[in-house]
């Protein structure tokens, strides 16, 4: 418990290779790493996380850029996690990010850190929503996060924000995609970018026609049109972003992101729950496939069977007490 404590101390006085030790535990499923998100909880300085996400190439870490310079000039201590689901790598950020946040690598009131999924149980939302609350414990504010794609993985970590960008670029037939994936329905705002580019028309009215389609339960993102390599359309951006940022009461937004780590850590503790009950009852999952292939179960009967063994737990627990 002390070595972890002192962790946590170093963390939260914002030691960067405290900081860079506890991401690498929450990335690599380190058993340690519950422990001292859990020294750290409760300590945590209200914060924001911002997602940026988009297909491949739309700019986002140009935009990022851009957003980091914007939160520096207002002296806040910036974190960024580039989401990288394909990468087996660890530590390394991702050359392209590295070199497009460059003019930052040197400025000590940024931390940019690339993520992969290798060992969480919780996946790469998971592992981005741990990785977040680390940075948020070292006192950056706000958390920046790029996930690259359209598609349910970006819509999973866009649910750990607690605003959501989406970047789309003309002439690339993405936001239909992005339709698809449901991934319109998630963001707050809408960026377009490569406004210096053809086809900004086309896009726009692609984008109003989608959101049409939209349930009418949620606000309308605003959609603005930047060019982040130009800096043009960039005020308006911020402008709608802080919008967004101060619309939300910090009571509200800790609330929901306390909600939103406990249903991602009951998910992930009903997994190992649901792996222990099945290695006690069949002794692994290969074993048990093989008994559903001979035909002797179905699944459904293992499902159920497992809950009933759960169930008498809970029964014999509640026995032991009264
Ligand atoms: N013309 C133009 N090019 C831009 C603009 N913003 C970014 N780019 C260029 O688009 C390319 C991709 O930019 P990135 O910022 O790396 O895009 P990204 O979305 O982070 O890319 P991935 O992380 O690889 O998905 C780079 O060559 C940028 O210089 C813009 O506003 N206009
Ligand atoms: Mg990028």
């Amino acid at each position: 418990m002390n070595s972890r404590d002192t962790l946590a101390q170093r963390i939260h006085r914002g030691e960067v290779r405290a900081l860079a030790r506890g991401l690498s535990m929450v990335e690599n499923g380190d058993p340690g790493a519950g422990e001292l998100l859990h020294t750290l909880f409760s300590a945590i300085p209200d914060h924001v996380t911002i997602g940026v996400t988009g297909p491949p190439g739309a700019g986002k870490s140009t935009l990022l850029d851009r957003m980091i310079t914007r939160f520096r000039s207002q002296e806040r201590r910036v974190g960024v996690i580039a989401v990288d689901p394909s990468s087996p790598f660890t530590g390394g950020a991702l050359l392209g990010d590295r070199l497009r946040m460059q003019s930052h690598a040197v400025d000590p009131g940024v931390f940019i850190r690339s993520m992969g999924n290798r060992g969480h149980l919780g996946g790469i939302s998971g592992a981005t929503r741990d990785a977040g609350l680390i940075l948020a414990a070292a006192g950056y504010d706000p958390v920046l996060v790029e996930t690259v794609g359209v598609g349910q993985a970006e819509v999973e970590v866009a649910e750990i924000a607690d605003v959501t960008a989406l970047v789309l670029v003309p002439g690339t037939g993405d936001e239909v995609q992005a339709m698809k994936a449901g991934i319109m329905e998630i963001a707050d705002l809408i960026v377009l970018n490569k406004a210096d580019r053809p086809g900004m028309d086309q896009l726009e009215a692609a984008v109003a026609a989608s959101l049409e389609l939209a349930p009418e339960d949620r606000p309308r993102p605003p959609v603005v049109r930047v060019s982040a390599e130009s800096g043009e359309g960039l005020e308006a951006l911020w402008t709608s972003l802080d919008l967004l940022l101060s619309s939300t009461d910090p009571e509200l937004r800790r609330l929901e992101n306390t909600r939103r780590i406990l249903r991602g850590i009951l998910g992930e503790s009903g997994a190992r729950f649901g792996e222990m009950l099945l290695r006690s009852e069949y002794g692994s999952e290969n074993e048990l496939l093989e008994l559903i292939s001979g035909g002797s179960v179905t699944p459904y009967e293992a499902g159920l069977r497992l809950v009933r063994v759960a169930e008498r737990m809970l029964e014999e627990d509640e026995n032991q007490q009264d």
